[in-house]
């Protein structure tokens, strides 16, 4: 079984992503809804967060935890490796290298919480990946929030985002990571937003390949989704239709747990 969490929702992207490629995997998926947003908490209530989640996710019977998250998969990530050494720990990181391998422009941006967009691991990830590249990184406050609602597409919120991505385009960049796995959800606003000029970078399929390479098949179970939320968890099975993952619905099992 595979434990998959985040904040809230926008882990739900990558959860998609995983149960696409592994097919016949058992999968629980967490939300900390009584937690979210992370992007403006400090690190070490974040880490807190993750380790205790980490504990839930093991006594359910995980065997490979996916931290669907950036925000905490920067803070966190390292210390949950650390409580479970003998656990495949898959983490979420915006994709700076692809974007910055693909960029004709040699100019790329990085939309992300505050808490990503000010951390380390950032820093060193764009260091390492993007020699060569300008990149700009934007924090975007209240996108994940956004998400939460279920409302993206109100047209206040859409103007917003775009006064954010145009200045990026504008100043040439080609590729646009979405930083925050929320933002997945923001494709039917970003796609036509940066259409002909730039290309969205989603790591989502990425990670579902790293969990199938660590699984080393599709998986041995019934295919199954358990849905966990640490509040309202009724919400979890009424947000995959509306963000157009009704199939993922058809998949869970019984009733959403308050975990
Ligand atoms: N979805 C998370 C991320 O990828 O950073 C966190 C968003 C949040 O909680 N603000």
């Amino acid at each position: 079984m595979i434990g998959i969490f985040d904040s809230g929702l926008g882990g739900l992207s990558v959860l998609a992503a995983i149960a696409r490629a592994l097919p016949r995997a058992d999968l629980v998926y967490l939300a900390d809804t009584a937690h979210v947003p992370y992007g403006n908490k400090p690190d070490g209530f974040i880490r807190g967060r993750v380790e205790a989640i980490g504990e839930h996710l093991v006594a359910q019977g995980c065997r490979m935890l996916v931290v669907a998250c950036n925000t905490a998969t920067a803070a966190a990530v390292e210390a949950l490796r650390e409580k479970h050494p003998q656990l495949p720990i898959v983490g979420v990181e915006p994709g700076v290298k692809p974007a910055a391998a693909s960029s004709r422009s040699r100019r790329i941006a990085v939309l992300a919480t505050e808490s990503t967009a000010n951390s380390e691991r950032l820093a060193r990830l764009i260091a390492a990946h993007a020699q060569g590249v300008a990149v700009q990184v934007e924090p975007c406050p209240g996108w994940a929030t956004r998400v939460e609602t279920l409302h993206p597409d109100d047209p206040g919120f859409a103007a917003e985002v775009a006064a954010r991505v145009e200045p990026l385009l504008a100043a040439g960049a080609d590729r646009i990571v979405l930083g925050c796995t929320h933002y997945s959800f923001l494709a039917p606003i970003l796609s036509p937003l940066v259409a002909g000029r730039a290309e969205l970078v989603d790591v989502a399929e990425a990670v579902a390949r790293q969990c199938l390479r660590l699984a080393g098949s599709a998986g041995d179970g019934s295919g199954r989704l358990d849905l966990h939320a640490t509040a309202q968890p009724e919400r979890l099975r009424a947000a995959l239709p509306a963000l157009g993952l009704g199939w993922l619905a058809e998949r869970a099992h019984g009733q959403p747990v308050l975990a």
